[in-house]
């Protein structure tokens, strides 16, 4: 069957290449990128919202997502009819997933620490959460309640109170977001919604949008921006950094797998496949030391994929050059390559799989050994599946309370505790010919 022809997943032999860190990263299966034309269009959209507010929300709903808006506010009675509405098959999922999800967001927070200095003196750092945030989560080929959840929780462990959540409207659902998102959204006790969606989206949440004669349409600017999105919601945040703070960047989700010989080539087949489902530029890398294995996950591929539903996307997906398998020498060698290529998801299916995963010191999240696929990570392992993609993880973090808190350093000296240092501060000012910040000590001595 031609559909289902795996030499098209390219192999990549890097066995006795001595690859350095740099030669690696170039040679990694990576997408193209073209963002540049993205940042044009996304800058004009971004100017739009902060000139026109309201009206350009309104024309971009209409042009991009095809719906009428009267404002983006989502209706109280909306986010609970969706919830009432709701399968309670999946209201019981959504509920455990919270519940996992919100354990370890709060055994995250980091406490207040202080040191003190001399006699009477204290230096502290507290720990505080930003005020509000836009939360945002993408329409597009599939709907992600589960997104809703892994961008509120962690916020609210961290104590924001202030929480607006954006969604695409939906011409399906009468210009609302999918249900299952407004669900979700009410399930959690979000109560500001709004239908937006794309740059458009960001724009609004960093700037604000005031409407005149309905306040009820306002959205007030947000301190922070997370979620993932399409390539035009990353520009967007991108170009808003700094008047805003944002998460890690989320592009096409990523898999890559480091499996020796002992691995089951059926859950490997599975796990490239399920993120693969996601879009036509979701990457699944398998990097392994046996032949053997690479052989029996392509024969695994054939039928599999074959078998799934979104057999197109996910063969375009494994057939795009972000996919490959990767041959190396031994273990070793494997590891550098998963540190150099810092996956978003990376999965350990080989012998001694903990110790394997203690060397990984680049990626969003690790799953250790069979029993935990991506998929676990996705919904309900309780992790968060907001994560680095396209090698943001060799400096980024998944999504967790610290992206929601700012340390504050709260300084205390008394009298005394000064004096033990004013000689020093004197002393440092002067060698910088800043002599009045010395005097700013000295007139505190003379008193
Ligand atoms: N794998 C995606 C998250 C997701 N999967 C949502 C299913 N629903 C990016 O980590
Ligand atoms: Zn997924």
């Amino acid at each position: 069957n031609p559909d289902t022809d795996f030499s098209e997943l390219a192999t990549i032999d890097w066995r006795g290449a001595k690859l350095n860190r740099a030669q690696l990263k170039a040679k990694l299966p990576r997408p193209e990128m073209n963002s540049q034309t993205a940042a044009e269009v996304v800058q004009q959209i971004i100017n739009d919202v902060r000139e026109h507010g309201m009206e350009t929300l309104k024309d971009l709903a209409k042009r991009f997502d095809k719906v009428e808006l009267e404002h983006t506010r989502v209706p109280q009675a909306e986010l609970d009819r969706a919830l009432n509405e709701l399968d309670p098959q999946v209201r019981l999922a959504l509920e455990e997933s919270i519940k996992r999800a919100r354990s370890f967001a709060q055994a995250q927070l980091p406490q207040d620490v202080s040191v003190e200095y001399g006699h009477g003196g204290t230096v502290t750092q507290r720990w505080v959460p930003v005020r509000r945030v836009g939360l945002y989560v993408p329409g597009g080929l599939a709907v992600y309640p589960s997104s809703v959840i892994m961008n509120t929780i962690p916020a609210q462990a961290a104590g924001v109170t202030s929480l607006a959540l954006a969604s695409p409207p939906q011409a399906d659902f009468g210009g609302l977001p999918h249900p299952t998102i407004l669900a979700a959204a009410k399930l959690l006790g979000i109560t500001e919604v709004h239908a937006m969606g794309g740059a458009q989206a960001v724009a609004a949440f960093a700037y604000g949008v005031q409407v005149p004669n309905d306040q009820r349409g306002d959205i007030e600017p947000v301190d922070v921006i997370s979620g993932p999105g399409n390539v035009f919601v990353a520009t967007a945040k991108r170009l808003v950094k700094g008047v805003v703070g944002i998460d890690a960047e989320a592009g096409p989700t990523e898999i890559a797998i480091l499996a020796d010989e002992t691995a089951n080539a059926s859950f490997v087949a599975a796990d490239m496949i399920s993120q693969a489902e996601h879009d036509a530029n979701a990457a699944a890398v398998l990097v392994t030391d046996s032949p053997a294995l690479a052989t029996a996950v392509r024969a695994e591929l054939s039928t599999q994929v074959a078998a799934t539903k979104h057999t197109e996307r996910v063969q375009q997906a494994l057939s795009g050059r972000q996919s490959a398998i990767i041959l190396v020498d031994d273990l070793d060698q494997g590891v550098e390559v998963c540190n150099a290529y810092a996956a978003e998801h990376l999965e350990i299916l080989t012998i001694n799989a903990a110790e394997v995963a203690a060397r990984i010191n680049a990626a969003g999240a690790i799953f250790v050994g069979e029993f935990a696929p991506v998929s676990l990570g996705d919904y309900c392992a309780g992790s968060n599946h907001v994560l680095p993609t396209s090698g943001t993880a060799l400096h980024a973090s998944g999504l967790n309370v610290n992206t929601f808190l700012k340390a504050i350093q709260v300084i205390n000296y008394d009298k005394s505790a000064l004096a033990e240092v004013a000689t020093h501060v004197i002393n440092l000012a002067n060698a910088e010919d800043l002599p009045a910040h010395g005097d700013a000590v000295a007139v505190r001595q003379a008193h």
